[in-house]
């Protein structure tokens, strides 16, 4: 990662791809509380491509069947993946501010194409790794990690014009504590590497990182971090539209990414899930602030 001092931003104002509004204020949130301004500090060169225009259709979504917003999901993940690409193209690390979960289809489509053996890590409280037949929602922010492995609906498995953009042995979910049946199936049958919060509670985090680094550093070309807010406990990032208890706390959070940039593993990030109605004073936009921060190399001393 650091022979990439540059970061091109990308805001995606989608909330398309869930039912509560608010998560679309994500990017505004990010560069209030002064993401862009704290990465310059780190010695990075900025550019701040601004935020995706997001078309959006006056009826009720949920009207439309279990996949919901289906089309402007695809359409804005298009618009995504091409510009990822062309930042990417340009030998820039591209930095995604979601929006909703749903964000990483396009993010990774435009990234992985440029690589063998794309990792993933997946930080979240939830593995997103529903289809429209196991999702208890229809929301297309549960599925974004099965659509990268290639399982879902065509429309979204072949954004980018390829598929699928990920292998299941190259992705390490950590955090997980709200899995869905059917996702635990899919887990299982691919032999997924996760760290639920029960291994993470076991083995602390230290040892996490050290065995997430190792299992991905010798397979693949460059990982994608897919940082969902709601990976770390509500305490510290409450700001988010599916809370759940007994998360990740602040401080492990920042060892994990700390541990990532002393890896130097990291090419490329997306920041998803920040729900500024939902949230306390900004806080949840400040905690990522921090943890991005750490991410591409802050340290304490
Ligand atoms: N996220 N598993 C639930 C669903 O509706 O599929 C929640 C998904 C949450 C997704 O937080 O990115
Ligand atoms: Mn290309
Ligand atoms: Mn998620
Ligand atoms: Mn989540």
């Amino acid at each position: 990662m650091n022979k990439i001092k540059q970061v091109s931003i990308v805001g995606v104002p989608m909330d398309l791809g869930q039912l509560r509004r608010g998560v679309d204020m994500g990017p505004s949130a990010l560069r209030y509380a002064g993401l862009i301004e704290e990465i310059v500090r780190l010695g990075y060169q900025v550019k701040d491509a601004g935020d995706l225009v997001i078309e959006r259709e006056a009826t009720n979504p949920s009207e439309k069947g279990r996949l919901v917003n289906l089309n402007e999901v695809v359409s804005v993940n298009s618009e995504l993946q091409e510009k990822v690409d062309r930042i990417h193209e340009d030998g820039v690390f591209p930095l995604i501010l979601g929006g909703d979960h749903s964000v990483s289809i396009g993010s990774i489509a435009g990234i992985a194409k440029h690589y063998n053996n794309l990792g993933v890590i997946w930080y979240d409280a939830h593995p997103d790794l529903n289809t429209i037949e196991t999702s208890p929602s229809g929301n297309i922010h549960g599925m974004p990690l099965a659509v990268n492995l290639g399982i879902g609906h065509p429309s979204l498995v072949n954004i980018g014009g390829y598929a699928p953009k990920i292998k299941p042995e190259n992705l390490v979910i950590i955090g997980a504590r709200s899995i869905d049946e059917g996702e635990r199936e899919l887990i299982l049958e691919k032999g997924i590497k996760v760290y639920t919060m029960h291994e993470i509670d076991r083995l602390g985090m230290t040892t996490v990182m050290e065995e997430t680094v190792e299992y991905l550093a010798e397979k693949t070309d460059g990982v994608h971090l897919s940082l969902d807010l709601d990976g770390v406990d509500p305490i510290y990032a409450p700001g988010v539209g599916t809370p759940v208890m007994g998360g990740i706390t602040y401080r492990e959070t920042h060892l994990a990414l700390e541990m990532l940039a002393e890896a130097n593993i990291i090419t490329s990030a997306d920041c998803v899930e920040i729900n500024p109605i939902l949230d306390n004073k900004n806080q949840t936009a400040e905690v990522a602030t921090a943890l991005i921060s750490s991410l591409l190399g802050k340290k304490l001393l």
